[in-house]
C-alpha cells in the first residue's frame, strides 16, 4: 500500500547513512560519526549565511556593520570560525588546520583531545559570492599519528591516501553534502523544509572518459609548451576521439570538480611561469577532492604523479592539479611527459 506514494521506500537521511556505515564497523566507537554530524551542522550554519549574502546591502550594511550595529564578518571568515567552533569541543579532534589560518588550529586546552585531525577550506571560490555563483567548503579527516595530547604538524601533514574521510559541501542552487569514507562517494541534498540532508546521489561514479575540459585559459601564455600543446589538442576537431572538448570553467574549484565528477572530463590547474606550482593548496583542496574522485573511479595527478601519494611538506603548499576521468588524466600526464 505504501509503495504507491511518490516517495522512495526508504528515506536515507545523512544521519541514517552515517549510522548504517558505522554499524558495518563493529569496532567503531561512534566518534567518527559524531564528527560527520557536527560537520554537517556547521555546513548548514554556513549555508544560512550564504543565502543572506545578497541581502546585506538591502538590509542596511554600513561598512562592516549591519543594521543592528553588529559587525558583519566576511563570509569566508564567518565560515572559518563557524566550522572551528562546531568542531572544537566534542573531544574527537586533536588538532585542525584551515586554509584561512597560517598556523595549526589547536583545540582549546579546557576541551578533551581525541584521535582525529580535521583539515578544511571553509569557503572555496569566495570571489564568486557577489555574483551568486556556486561556492563550497572542502574537508579531510585523518587519524592522528602522534600519541596523545595536542595534535602536531606531523598529524596534519599526512599524505592524502591516509584520509579516513574526505568531502565537500556545495552552496549552489541547492545545498549538497558529498562525502566518502572509502566505501563509495555519496551525495545528499538539503531539503530545507525539514532541514535534513536526503540521499540524492548514491555511489557516484565518474565516466571513464569525458568530453569537457575545465581550465583557466587566461593563463595560456604562461603555461609550459607541453601544457599549451595539450590544451590545443583538446580543441581540435576529431569526431573519433570526441574532440573538440567543450569548455566549462566556473572558477570555484569545488563546483568545477563536482560537475566533472557527474559529467566526466578533466579539470586542470597547472603550474605556470607566475605560479610554478599553480594556485591550489595540496592539503585543503587537492587531497580531499582527489580522495573523492578516486573513490568515484576517477584519477587525480599533479601532472607527473598521483596526488594522494605526495608527502606534504608545509601547511599551505601549492600543487598543480589534473583531476577527473581516468583516461583524461592519463592523457594529460602523457602530454606533460612529452609522450604525445
Ligand atoms: P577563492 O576562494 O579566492 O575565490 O579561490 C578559489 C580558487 O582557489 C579555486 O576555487 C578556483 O578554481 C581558483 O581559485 C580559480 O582561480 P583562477 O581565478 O586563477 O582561475
Amino acid at each position: 500500500m505504501y509503495s504507491r506514494t511518490p516517495y522512495p521506500s526508504k528515506f536515507m537521511t545523512l544521519e541514517r547513512h552515517i549510522a548504517e556505515g558505522e554499524r558495518e564497523h563493529p569496532e567503531a566507537t561512534g566518534e567518527f560519526s559524531v564528527l560527520l554530524h557536527h560537520l554537517a551542522l556547521a555546513a548548514k550554519l554556513v549555508w544560512r549565511e550564504v543565502t543572506k549574502a545578497g541581502l546585506v546591502n538591502i538590509l542596511g550594511k554600513t561598512d562592516r556593520m549591519n543594521i543592528s550595529g553588529d559587525e558583519v564578518k566576511k563570509l569566508d571568515e564567518f565560515a572559518d570560525e563557524t566550522i572551528f567552533k562546531a568542531m572544537d569541543h566534542a573531544g574527537h579532534l586533536c588538532v585542525m588546520a584551515s586554509e584561512e589560518n597560517e598556523d595549526l588550529l589547536h583545540i582549546p586546552a579546557d576541551y578533551p583531545h581525541g584521535k582525529y585531525v580535521l583539515l578544511y577550506d571553509p569557503l572555496d571560490g569566495s570571489s564568486n559570492i557577489d555574483a551568486n555563483v556556486t561556492i563550497g567548503s572542502i574537508f579531510s579527516i585523518y587519524r592522528r599519528v602522534s600519541a596523545a595530547g595536542q595534535g602536531t604538524m606531523e598529524d596534519v601533514l599526512q599524505p592524502g591516501y591516509r584520509q579516513a574521510a574526505g568531502g565537500y559541501v556545495l552552496y549552489g542552487s541547492s545545498m549538497m553534502f558529498v562525502y566518502c569514507t572509502g566505501h563509495g562517494v555519496h551525495g545528499f541534498t538539503l531539503d530545507p523544509s525539514v532541514g535534513e540532508f536526503l540521499l540524492s546521489h548514491e555511489n557516484i561514479r565518474i565516466p571513464q572518459k569525458g568530453t569537457i575540459f575545465s581550465m583557466n585559459e587566461g593563463n595560456y601564455g604562461r603555461w609550459e609548451p607541453r601544457m599549451q600543446q595539450y590544451a590545443r589538442y583538446l580543441k581540435e576537431e576529431d569526431a573519433a576521439t570526441g574532440r573538440p572538448y567543450s569548455a566549462r570553467y566556473i572558477g570555484s574549484l569545488v563546483a568545477d570538480v563536482h560537475r566533472t565528477m557527474l559529467y566526466g572530463g578533466i579539470y586542470c590547474y597547472p603550474g605556470d611561469t607566475k605560479n610554478p606550482n599553480g594556485k591550489l593548496r595540496l592539503v585543503y583542496e587537492n587531497n580531499p577532492l582527489a580522495f573523492i574522485v578516486e573513490n568515484a573511479g576517477g584519477a587525480a595527478s599533479n601532472g607527473h604523479r598521483r596526488i594522494l601519494d605526495v608527502q606534504p611538506e608545509s601547511l599551505h603548499e601549492r600543487s598543480p592539479l589534473f583531476i577527473g576521468s581516468r583516461d583524461d588524466v592519463k592523457m594529460a600526464e602523457e602530454f606533460l611527459a612529452g609522450r604525445r
